[in-house]
């Protein structure tokens, strides 16, 4: 089956990203290895198959990430909401991989683990599920400092715009498109992915659009084949 349109996340190593496709895909939080190469999962979405790739963050990896973005409609850019580091790395290390996208592709920005810094990502998981003992005071001994906060990564998202050349005014808006997220827990996971699917819908539609002249072409060479074989005889 062949994909009609292909979302990519990147990001540093160790930030989530194999867990939050995992969380979305597989309901559920699991141990994970280290991502080796990339790999990827179809998701079907209304009439159309999206495929997933997970990419590795290591630095070894880092050659393949270009390759991994060729003509993808959508980047989810993931960091990691108590690692600084793994924020910077997205602009210095991460954005050139995405050159190779397609032009109108749409990025995301996403801050995950932020179960560790907010009670309220902490806590969803109990909302849904009542065997869970958590508490907030589990979470108050738990916590940890927020490196990343959500408003650098609206700036990073209008820095993207600014090296993409892309007009604030015809993408959609840095609020809706930089997301906090716990692979944990589970939190606003959902949301990311289908927010992106959503918006990668009319560019798979245009994309097929685009596609439709070249099978009008090959039409027309049949029938002048056609015709010239009847004017032989
Ligand atoms: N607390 C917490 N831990 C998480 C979360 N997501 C992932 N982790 C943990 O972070 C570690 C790395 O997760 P991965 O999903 O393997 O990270 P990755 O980005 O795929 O890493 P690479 O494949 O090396 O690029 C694992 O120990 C996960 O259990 C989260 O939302 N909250
Ligand atoms: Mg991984």
């Amino acid at each position: 089956m062949k994909p009609d349109g292909k979302v990519v996340l990147l990001g540093d190593m160790n930030v989530g990203k194999t867990s939050l496709l995992h969380r979305y895909m597989e309901r559920r939080f699991a141990d994970t290895v280290s991502t080796v190469g990339g790999a990827f999962y179809l998701k079907q979405w209304g009439p159309h198959n999206i495929s997933v790739w997970d990419t590795a963050g290591r630095e070894q990896f880092h050659g393949l990430g270009s390759m991994y973005c060729r003509g993808a409609a959508a980047v989810i850019l993931t960091y990691d909401v108590t690692n600084l580091q793994s924020m910077v790395e997205l602009e210095d290390r991460f954005l050139a991989l995405t050159d190779t996208a397609s032009t109108d592709c749409i990025f995301a920005i996403v801050g995950n683990k932020v179960d560790l810094t907010d009670a309220c990502a902490f806590l969803h998981e109990a909302e849904h599920n009542n065997q869970s003992e958590k508490s907030n005071n589990s979470f108050i001994s738990a916590k940890m400092k927020k490196q990343v906060h959500a408003d650098d990564a609206i700036a990073l998202y209008k820095k993207i715009l600014k090296y993409k050349m892309l007009d604030e005014k015809n993408v959609p808006a840095a609020e809706k498109m930089c997301f906090e997220t716990s692979a944990k827990t589970g939190y606003n996971v959902d949301c990311l992915f289908e927010t992106v699917f959503e918006m990668v819908v009319p560019l798979i539609l245009q994309q097929k659009a685009e596609g439709l002249p070249q099978t009008v072409d090959l039409n027309s060479y049949k029938t002048t084949k056609n015709t010239q074989f009847v004017c032989c005889r």
